[in-house]
């Protein structure tokens, strides 16, 4: 017959369900050459870094490893942050030898009463350090920011307004109540949000030092890699355990949260929240936001190979189910939320719930249900889903399925 996507070659989203058309997933334990994976080992040595290649050459680009010269400066540190409950750290990386040039600036939230090393949340914010919490002492960044009106961001600046302007996403209290801590840096400091902004980003500016060419990655590589740096200074605070930190992304930078996952296993769980198409969805699946959309409306955040399959998704050599087997054997969640249709729920669950067999290898359990649980009901044990009710955002409903999921998957914690 037809080949399914050829149907739909001019459109580029779809909300009729019958439209989705029936597709053939790409297989988890069975190498691109036909051979069967049934032992852990091989799936580390074998299919892991073969569909690790394939996402690298065909979808994300390369992601090149740390830099020489890396080091951090702490710019600076309160004890009685937050009315006395909790400590603020300031550090700015730096991605060369120098004091000057490619850097990013992380904000970092302890719960002041933390015994020993705490575990922390991490993720990169898309407005700011300064939007994430009211907080008057955290640095405001001064790079291009987007135009945005309702909140008076005008001529690509933050400014002392827009301060706290994305808390209700990052509910800093529950976090630190609950004994985690929070890290989190702005993505702009890695790659301006526009179609030329690499040019003034990491990808131009470390394309000598990283031995890649800025067209080897794209923007997501770019926050993805970022992500790894944060971890690189994790690995240095002693009031940090570096070996419970879950990185949590919504949207663009949930897709960039699960390539560095993907990539960098010394994340201990990966969040996605409603990343969607290039992110948890399924692209073979013809439903909200498509494979074409995602490419035409956004050139700069794919390697470029991934242009070629706009209209045909099914011949892409993975499907996203593949990515997420990739955060095996450690937990996963994948939210999505009921009006963002957009980021195609049921294409997010299935793809979570299709992993199962790669959790199973290691003797862990996915999510053993075939049908999408209803609305604000997780589901899942080492992969966990749900399906929120709203908008696609980050609510302190998600942050406390997030939590809860912590408190069991880090059942150690301090
Ligand atoms: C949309 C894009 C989605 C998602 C979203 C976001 O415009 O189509 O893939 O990334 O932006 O980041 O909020």
């Amino acid at each position: 017959g037809i080949p399914t996507q050829n149907l739909h070659a001019q459109e580029t989203f779809n909300y009729d369900e019958t439209k989705v058309g029936t597709y053939t997933l790409p297989p988890l334990l069975q190498t691109p050459d036909g051979k069967k994976i049934t032992t852990t080992t091989q799936w580390n040595n074998i299919q892991r870094p073969a569909l690790l290649k394939l996402f690298a050459d065909n979808v994300y680009g390369r992601l090149p490893g740390k830099p020489k010269g890396l080091h951090f400066k702490v710019t600076s540190e309160d004890k009685e942050a937050l009315g006395g409950k909790a400590i603020r750290k300031q550090i700015t990386i730096y991605f060369t030898p120098a004091d000057t040039g490619a850097s990013m600036d992380v904000l970092l939230y302890l719960p002041k009463q933390a015994k020993g090393p705490v575990p922390i949340f991490a993720g990169l914010n898309f407005k700011g350090n300064h939007t994430v919490h009211t907080d008057p002492e955290i640095k405001i960044t001064s790079r291009w920011v987007a135009e945005d009106k309702n909140a008076g961001i005008t001529g690509n600046k933050a400014n002392e307004n827009t301060r706290g302007l994305q808390a209700s996403r990052w509910v800093v209290e529950e976090i630190l109540t609950r004994g985690y801590g929070l890290a989190t840096a702005y993505y702009g400091d890695l790659e301006p949000d526009y179609p030329e902004g690499y040019k003034t980003g990491i990808r131009t500016q470390l394309s000598k030092s990283l031995q890649i060419q800025p067209n080897e990655w794209g923007a997501i590589g770019a926050w993805a890699w970022g992500m790894s740096r944060i971890m690189d200074y994790f690995e240095t605070d002693p009031a940090i355990n570096a070996k419970q930190v879950a990185l949590q992304g919504h949207s663009r930078i949930g897709k960039a949260a699960l390539w560095t996952g993907a990539n960098d296993t010394r994340f201990a769980m990966i969040i996605s929240n409603e990343s969607g198409e290039g992110g948890a969805a399924l692209a073979r699946r013809w439903y909200g936001e498509t494979v074409a959309r995602l490419n035409s409306a956004f050139p700069h955040w794919f390697n470029p190979n991934y242009k070629k399959f706009n209209d045909k998704p099914n011949q892409l050599p993975v499907d996203q189910h593949q990515l997420l087997a990739l955060i095996a054997p450690r937990p996963l969640y994948v939210a999505s939320a009921q009006e963002d249709q957009w980021s195609d729920p049921k294409g997010e669950f299935l793809s979570a719930q299709a992993v199962g067999p790669v959790y199973a290898l290691f003797s862990k359990k996915g999510i053993e249900t075939p049908e999408m649980p209803g609305l604000n009901q997780p589901v899942g044990e080492t992969v966990r889903y749900h399906n929120r009710s709203g908008k696609h955002d980050v609510t302190l409903y998600d942050w406390q399925q997030y939590l809860d999921f912590a408190d069991k998957q880090f059942s150690n914690k301090q």
